[in-house]
């Protein structure tokens, strides 16, 4: 019906639009707070490469000193210090969440909001097996992130080190709080689709 060039090209926008749309996930809620919210699942192993999801933010002002920025993560994972977890904020400053936390422990991590305001950092809780850990302190301050612009593409990066055992990212919610927003715009998250994995 459609000569070969076209019908290429027709499958190639289906999949564009496809991919913008099945991956948005920024939400932006009037006068103060964004929230990226992405729950499509990534591999995560010692063999593949890191694993990178990114949230793109738009229209918001620089982060003050009372900015607040938190970020959740579901990951699953049957040996949690085999993993490094990294957020990067769009001009490639970046905070260490967790350096190899967990011990062997299994999906401890899956659920855990990072936040500056929780009472204990992640060097120091006591992980048990199995049992999420509700909240803890990152490695670093997300208070690093103030007076930073927030707007472009932020990253969330995990790295496996050794093998055998690996896991799977399965949900990411980074919230931004600051002053109110320059305007209000709902944008787009854009993942290859090569980052997905089949369960
Ligand atoms: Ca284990
Ligand atoms: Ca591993």
């Amino acid at each position: 019906m459609f000569t070969q060039p076209l019908h290429h090209f027709l499958v190639l926008l289906v999949l564009c639009l496809f991919q913008s749309f099945v991956y948005s996930d920024v939400t932006y809620t009037a006068p103060t707070t964004a929230v990226y919210d992405d729950s499509s699942t990534q591999s995560v192993g010692y063999s593949y490469s890191p694993t990178q999801r990114y949230a793109t933010f738009s229209g918001l002002n620089t982060l003050s000193s009372s900015a607040v920025v938190t970020i959740q993560i579901w990951l699953e994972h049957t040996y949690n210090s085999d993993v490094t977890m990294k957020l990067y904020s769009p001009d490639g400053t970046f905070i260490t969440l967790s350096n190899q936390r967990g011990g062997s422990y299994d999906n401890v991590f899956d659920g855990t909001l990072f936040t500056d305001s929780a009472s204990t950092k992640v060097s120091s809780y006591s992980f048990q097996n199995n049992k999420v850990a509700a909240s803890v302190k990152p490695e670093d301050p997300l208070s690093t992130f103030q007076g930073k612009d927030p707007n472009g593409q932020w990253k969330i990066w995990l790295s496996d080190c050794c093998s055998p055992d690996n896991g799977y990212l399965d949900r990411v919610t980074l919230t931004i709080t600051g002053k109110s927003f320059k305007k209000i715009k709902k944008i787009f998250f854009y993942k290859k689709q090569s980052d997905l994995t089949n369960r």
